[in-house]
């Protein structure tokens, strides 16, 4: 598939903090990737090493899925986020977003890098590709244009039980009426900024609505962030130092990247429940299944 991302969708981004509508698989391509992750679910619906499957979908997929670390590695989004981060890249999620039809699940007002560990970096971004139709309708992302340009805001912790982000938390006083729609047909994607404020309702359609998610950075988000973290090169020099570089998975479900996936959990757990009033389950309760 030939990416179109030129250098005015390159500006797009730099100005509004996201750029959605880039086609990066073809018709046939999208609807393979749907059929190996619906078969995944057909599968293994009890999961592996202990942890749902939902959880796997959520973060850090790429660690034990060996198409989710595939998915990562497509030409036509590297392409686009070189663009934009340049040529060193690593993969530091690869996750799916599943909101079954008619499903009240939604995702609050928010900044991706808010726990991350990351600091306010401009070194992150966030590849959402959407597998199906994700329309307003089916609950596709909003974006708030120009929110990256700022620093991260406070964030309120809810633990929303429909809320498809680990601790529910929100961006108190988002002013919806400059909220800028970003519906994708299946094969379609939408970059954004790590700082970026971002949205999405509830899946009124018919279809499920199934986004994956990759984030990626480069070497030098590591420069200033305290304790570990974990990443796989997928372009350019891999770094000497800074994250801990890991290969992908050796197959599915590999009882060596299990063992692999718990340490990283581990690691970015203590990151993430940083400052929260609860302990925070690494995405327990992410997907629909869970
Ligand atoms: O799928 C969604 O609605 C939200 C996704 C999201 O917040 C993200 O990819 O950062």
């Amino acid at each position: 598939m030939m990416l179109d991302f030129t250098p005015s969708h390159l500006s797009d981004y730099r100005q509004n903090g996201f750029v959605a509508g880039r086609p990066v698989f073809s018709a046939s391509e999208v609807a393979r990737l749907r059929q190996r992750i619906e078969a995944l679910e057909a599968d293994h619906s009890e999961g592996a090493g202990g942890h749902d499957l939902a959880q796997f979908f959520r973060v850090n997929g790429h660690v034990v899925i060996p198409m989710l670390a595939e998915a990562a590695r497509t030409p036509a989004i590297l392409d686009a986020v070189e663009s934009v981060l340049g040529p060193d890249l690593l993969a530091w999620s690869v996750e799916l977003f599943i909101k079954e039809p008619g499903s009240r699940k939604t995702v609050s007002w928010h900044q991706d890098i808010t726990y991350w560990g990351m600091g306010e970096t401009d070194d992150e971004v966030t590849a959402w590709v959407a597998l199906s139709d994700v329309s307003v309708e089916a609950g596709c992302m909003r974006f708030i244009p120009g929110s990256h340009k700022g620093r991260i805001a406070d964030h309120e912790d809810t633990f929303d039980a429909d809320n498809l982000l680990s601790r529910g938390q929100s961006i108190a006083g988002v002013d919806e009426a400059v909220a800028v729609h970003g519906p994708l047909r299946p094969g379609e994607m939408s970059l954004h900024h790590g700082r970026c404020f971002h949205a999405s309702g509830a899946n009124n359609s018919n279809d499920r609505r199934i986004g994956l998610a990759i984030r990626y950075v480069t070497p030098a988000v590591r420069n200033h962030a305290p304790g570990r973290d974990w990443a796989m090169p997928v372009l350019g020099e891999t770094p000497r130092g800074g994250w801990d570089c890991i290969a992908g998975p050796r197959g599915l479900f590999h009882p060596a990247d299990l063992a692999l996936y718990d340490r990283i959990l581990a690691g970015q757990a203590d990151t993430l429940s940083a400052g929260a009033e609860q302990t925070v389950e690494l995405y327990l309760q992410g997907g629909e299944a869970s």
